[in-house]
């Protein structure tokens, strides 16, 4: 069943705040991944984004797999490039990277995967990409030869959402970046929330439940954390804590 849009649609409309958990099938083995899987079970998580700008590996079906023997939580692809696609998952991000100028990204890639995913089962999230600048320069911003909008232009990010928005794109997705050095600001957040209606995810150097906070009171309807939940484990339940919370004090 395709629900996943109109989940994040009718999150977005009720103010409920969701969590997806990336894993980069290159960092984990199994029994980490198992570990992580069940983790995200306990700890009621919305989403499964697999996925990254580069994989070396050839695991990324394996972890798959392994979510879906062990859980019902949806699998959202979140590919680098069309090599980045496996039928077993439930949806596709399919990225527009609308912060950049590189047309490989912004559809380049899609005519070449359009057909495969045509003929798939996989649910189509279409969604507006944007990098933002972290402090360093991240695996994707080298990898779609990019240039990230910068960390403290607010107004560019909100008008590049807008764009996507009025272009169709049905989600945002605010980037800074697997390992970013610094998570987006509030401010940046608040201008485009300001600026669109689709749901917002956002995501990149997230290292800390306030954090997360933060960025949901800025106006995030999804936040994504990978990296923080391999360098501290405990964080998958503290943040899922916080939204928890800020859904409870909605209803
Ligand atoms: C990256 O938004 C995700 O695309 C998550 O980033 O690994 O830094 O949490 P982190």
């Amino acid at each position: 069943t395709k629900n996943i849009l109109n989940q994040f649609i009718s999150n977005r409309a009720n103010g409920i705040k969701s969590f997806a958990v990336l894993i980069d099938p290159d960092k984990t083995d199994t029994s980490t991944c198992l570990q992580l899987i069940r983790n995200c079970v306990e700890n009621k998580v919305d989403f499964f984004f697999v996925g990254g700008s580069l994989i070396t590996g050839n695991t990324m079906g394996q972890v798959i797999k392994l979510i879906k023997t062990h859980t019902s939580i949806p699998v959202v692809l979140f590919p680098g490039s069309n090599l980045h696609i496996d039928m077993s998952a439930d949806a596709i991000l399919f990225l527009s990277l609308i912060s950049g100028r590189n047309p490989d990204f912004l559809i380049g890639q899609h005519v070449i995967s359009a057909p495969i995913l045509k003929k798939s089962s996989l649910e189509i999230l279409p969604t507006g990409y944007i990098l933002i600048d972290s402090g360093k320069q991240t695996t994707v911003s080298y990898m779609s030869n990019t240039t990230p909008i910068p960390y403290d232009k607010p107004e560019i990010a909100a008008c590049t959402a807008m764009a996507g928005e009025m272009l169709g794109l049905k989600l945002m997705y605010l980037d800074a970046g697997s390992g970013a050095q610094r998570a987006i600001s509030s401010k940046m957040i608040l201008n485009v929330r300001k600026s669109v209606d689709v749901p917002l995810i956002v995501g990149g150097g997230i290292r800390s439940a306030n954090e997360a906070h933060e960025a949901i009171v800025a106006g995030a309807d999804t936040i994504v954390i990978g990296n923080g939940i391999e360098i501290n484990p405990g964080l998958l339940a503290e943040v899922s804590e916080k939204i928890d919370d800020f859904n409870k004090a909605k209803i």
